[in-house]
């Protein structure tokens, strides 16, 4: 309640631009004095000062406080969860861009990926994570990396399941073990299923994880729910002045979103082993006036991919070129020129030089 009354008097002092408490009255004061205390620590200027300060200083000082630390709320909030439930989709609703690719198949995002949530009052930087695996490749490894890291840094984790996970196979609550930061279940794809279904799964997860914030059934892709989530996430943000720069969505340079464009039509257009053995690296980028010219190199493990890869008279390869350059133009909103060249890197996979020169680090 106290600090409910908080914002709303940080919000009506923003409405007014000076933030003075001499001029509120003694009531207000009360009420904000304890908050602050309480709650609201995180703000620089309460960081260093922390609790009983005498009335006239703590009156001075927040006179003199910066009001971006005071009033903007800012935090990571990191999504993690198996393959395939919607991570990547979830993030995209959240943001309204399609940063990350998605596909049918497990294992399409192998990078942690921010999507930045700019208002005005608020930044969420999100991270679409890796679904969770047991590591095969030293590729799995890098990725298992980018998901702790993402641990790590959250101010609030999603995790997310879909309507159809067991709890006795999930892998993901051992990682979280030791974590702090509130943890939002959400139980995704509930489109596929009905009420009494949906009704049973939220019972269940109650009783076995107690320690959750909060469990929130949604339909990413349907963008159903999608708004509690937010809403949800945006009340535990930490005070904080924005992290990144309010124009920005993303933390990857425009490069990133070509290789993984063309990787998703590898991944749509393949079966089989083909888009696991698959990697795209852009060797060239350049912006001419209304155009934008791109040579990616895709690398393959064995020459029978190479073949497969391009297809009878080279069929294949045009059709992910064709497919990969229309979502290239839409996302860049620019005419683009694409070339695609087919190398064969053997077990690039396992390979760590391999992988640090693709992108992929810290095993
Ligand atoms: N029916 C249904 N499918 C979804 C929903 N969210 C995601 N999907 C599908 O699930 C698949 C995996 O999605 P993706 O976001 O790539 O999952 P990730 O591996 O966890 O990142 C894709 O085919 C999505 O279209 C949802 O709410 N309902
Ligand atoms: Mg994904």
């Amino acid at each position: 309640m106290i600090i409910r009354g908080l914002s709303a008097l940080l919000r009506s002092g923003r409405r007014t631009r000076t933030f003075d408490l001499r001029v509120m009255s003694p009531t207000s004061y009360q009420l904000l004095y304890p908050a602050l205390l309480l709650g609201y620590k995180d703000a620089g200027f309460f960081r260093e000062k922390q609790v009983s300060l005498p009335k006239n200083i703590f009156m001075a000082e927040m006179a003199d406080a910066p009001q971006a630390a005071l009033l903007h709320k800012a935090g990571f909030v990191s999504i993690i969860g198996k393959p395939n439930v919607g991570k990547s989709t979830l993030m995209n609703q959240m943001v309204g861009e399609r940063l990350s690719i998605i596909t049918p198949k497990a294992q399409t995002t192998r990078h942690r990926i921010m999507g930045i949530l700019n208002g005005e009052d608020f930044q969420i930087v999100y991270s679409d994570t890796p679904g969770i695996i047991e590591p095969k490749y030293a590729l799995h490894q890098s990725m298992m990396h980018f998901v702790r890291m993402a641990l790590e840094d959250a101010d609030v984790l999603i995790w997310l399941t879909d309507i159809h996970e067991k709890h006795d196979e999930s892998p993901v609550q051992a990682l979280l073990q030791n974590v702090r930061v509130p943890v939002f279940l959400l139980i995704n794809k509930i489109d596929l299923s009905n009420q009494a279904e949906v009704e049973a799964k939220v019972a269940h997860w109650e009783a076995q994880l107690p320690f959750l914030k909060a469990i929130i059934p949604l339909s990413a892709r349907e963008n159903f729910n999608v708004d509690t989530v937010l809403q949800q996430i945006k009340d535990c943000l930490p005070e904080h002045p924005p992290f990144f720069s309010k124009d920005e969505v993303t933390d990857k340079p425009a490069r990133f979103f070509a290789s993984e464009i063309i990787r998703e039509k590898i991944f749509l257009n393949y079966k089989q082993e083909i888009p696991y053995s698959s990697e795209v690296v852009i060797t060239a980028f350049k912006e001419v006036k209304d155009i934008i010219r791109i040579s990616a190199e895709i690398m393959v493990e064995r020459v029978s991919q190479k073949g497969i890869l391009i297809g009878k008279g080279g069929a294949s390869l045009k059709k992910v070129g064709i497919e990969a350059r229309q979502d290239l133009e839409a996302f860049f909103g620019k005419q683009v020129f694409l070339e695609q060249f087919v190398k064969v890197e053997e077990r690039w996979r396992n390979e760590p030089k391999k992988l640090k020169r693709f992108g992929y680090s810290g095993g």
